[in-house]
């Protein structure tokens, strides 16, 4: 099946704009919508791969954005694409990490892509490709970011009664300290031990602010602190100096940022995203090194939608032991769904797809309806 190339014929690229249920407010912006960035890789044996890029907030979480990324396919990445064997994954992503510095969040749209039609063409989901699966549904977070106390326990209690999550994770760093910390703590007291509350810092604090960050945290019953400095060395100052879980997140930003961690022990889990690591294999290694360095691991998010939801899903699928769950709600964020079939997401947790590839079919009218350039749109 494989012996014959499935060259790359066509790449195509398009942004959809999604509005989000309500404001998702975190601690450098505040999300109205979400842009996806998808990519679809034509082969000559008729397979098509379809990846997606996400970011948060266009340019406010880091240096690429859904427009960069179309920009950077369309013009630096499809040259390289076109005439390529797609049978040969890494081959085709060591050429473009030769040829195209960082851009990791447009490298994994297209890693997912050739995957996807990997998957197709052989019949086999994208996870065994990857080397098989440790399980058959992930334990999925909520993100609490309204940015009113009220109305996150409001919405925690429902999202408890209808099991869909019972780890939620509260987006701080916005307001002063105590104020942040007096918020968690009464989340957590509302939800008690019904409730693993957690929170994402996003690089806010100063290490000074850290310190009196932590401290609150701990007493609040909070049991996981995410990136709640921006520099690597200030989050090894802080290893360790609480009984609360640091988390790496920003700091992360592939395998070789991944061993730096690693040996300076600057984290107790790792945040581990694939677009922040540059693909599904590049994230698997980050993988490998959080687990030769006793480190915890956590699914992240980039807050994408349905494809690079399920694209992350089939790597955490793969992971020997995901000792903090996964935060692959995105789809949820998003009132709008593009898939012919809903994901399903049931007893607090997302079940991985059992069909080739990604296992997921996109609805095309709604894909085409949400462009951003509406080209589809005949006159006349
Ligand atoms: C982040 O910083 O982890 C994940 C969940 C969410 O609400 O935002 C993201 C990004
Ligand atoms: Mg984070």
């Amino acid at each position: 099946l494989l012996a014959t190339p499935a060259l790359i014929e066509r790449v195509e690229t398009l942004l959809l704009d999604l509005p989000t249920i309500r404001p998702h407010q975190l601690a450098m912006t505040t999300m109205q919508g979400q842009t996806l960035m998808l990519v679809r890789l034509y082969c000559s044996d008729g397979t098509v791969g379809v990846g997606e890029g996400t970011t948060i907030g266009g340019l406010a979480y880091g240096a690429e954005s859904p427009e960069g990324m179309k920009l950077a396919i369309d013009t630096y990445f499809t040259p390289l694409l076109l005439g390529a064997n797609a049978n040969a994954v890494p081959a085709i992503m060591a050429r473009l990490n030769t040829a195209i510095q960082d851009n990791r969040f447009a490298k994994s749209a297209v890693e997912t892509a050739l995957f996807d039609a990997l998957g197709k063409r052989t019949g086999l989901p994208v996870s065994h490709l990857l080397g098989g699966r440790m399980r058959e549904s992930l334990p999925v977070a909520w993100t609490l970011a309204s940015g009113n106390t009220a109305k996150d326990i409001d919405e925690a209690e429902r999202m408890l009664a209808q099991a869909r999550h019972r780890i939620f994770k509260l987006k701080i760093g916005r307001r002063p300290v105590k104020d942040d910390v007096a918020h968690v703590a009464a989340i957590k007291k509302a939800l008690g031990d019904r409730a693993d509350v957690r929170v994402d810092v996003n690089m806010a604090w100063s290490p000074l602010q850290a310190q009196h960050g932590l401290a609150g945290l701990v007493d609040a019953g909070c049991s996981l602190v995410e990136q709640p400095v921006r520099r690597a060395d200030a989050l090894a100052d802080l290893k360790g100096r609480f009984p609360i879980a640091l988390m790496a997140d920003e700091s992360l930003t592939g395998p070789a940022s991944a061993f730096a961690l690693a040996r300076d022990c600057a984290a107790d889990v790792f945040a581990i995203k694939i677009e922040q690591s540059g693909g599904l294999r590049a994230g698997l290694q980050v993988a490998a090194i959080a687990e030769a360095a006793g480190i915890e691991v956590y699914g992240g998010t980039m807050l994408e939608g349905a494809i690079g939801t399920i694209a992350a899903a089939h790597v955490f699928a793969t992971v020997n032991q995901l000792q903090w769950g996964t935060e692959l709600f995105g789809p949820l964020l998003l009132t709008e769904e593009i898939l012919a079939e809903p994901l399903n997401y049931s007893n607090f947790e997302l079940q991985i797809p059992q069909g080739p590839g990604l296992g997921i079919v996109l609805d095309e009218d709604r894909v085409q309806y949400f462009r951003r350039d509406k080209t589809h749109i005949s006159v006349g």
